[in-house]
């Protein structure tokens, strides 16, 4: 099963929107096998937007990053990657549709609240830089079946 990286910014966890936000994953069936609150420190922070070192925009989000605790989470599920990008919406809240949480809660593109990687590849570089391999679960759900499919429910 896909597994992907999501950070809740520090402006999600001072507006007091980390539970919302977590329940809106639960409740689309995606699975928490990794959570915990972190301070990212500033070189951590430069690795894990290395990709935008050269925008004009850099420092300010090291600085937004590194202002207060992020909640990271690793969430385990079907395409999750890109269902969880399409959960989030777009990096800019005006074009994020309502009912994403970008949509119904950001307004201005850096406080946008969460983060999730983009593609397979960058899930696991986060995740490895984000949390030993001992600080993530395995553990069986009985919703799973319900969830997608199994013997005595569609087969
Ligand atoms: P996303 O994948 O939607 O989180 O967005 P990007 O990877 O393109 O950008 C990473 C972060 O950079 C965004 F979450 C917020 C920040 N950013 C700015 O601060 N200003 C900008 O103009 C664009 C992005």
């Amino acid at each position: 099963m896909e597994r992907t990286l999501v950070l809740i910014k520090p402006d999600g966890v001072q507006r007091k929107l980390v539970g919302e936000i977590i329940k809106k994953f639960e409740n689309k069936g995606l699975k928490i096998i990794g959570l915990k609150m972190i301070n990212i420190s500033i070189p951590l922070a430069k690795k894990l937007y290395e990709m935008h070192k050269d925008k004009p925009f850099f420092r300010c989000l090291i600085k937004f990053t590194t202002a207060g605790p992020n909640v990271a989470l690793v969430l385990e599920g079907r395409e999750a990657v890109s269902m969880i990008r399409k959960i989030i919406g777009e990096t800019t809240p005006e074009e994020s549709r309502p009912g994403s949480i970008r949509g119904d809660y950001a307004i201005h593109e850096r406080f946008n609240l969460v983060h999730s990687a983009d593609s397979k590849e960058n899930a696991e570089r986060e995740i490895r830089l984000l949390f030993k391999p001992q600080e993530l679960c395995k553990y069986s759900q009985i919703l799973h079946p319900w969830l997608y499919g199994g013997k005595g429910i569609d087969r």
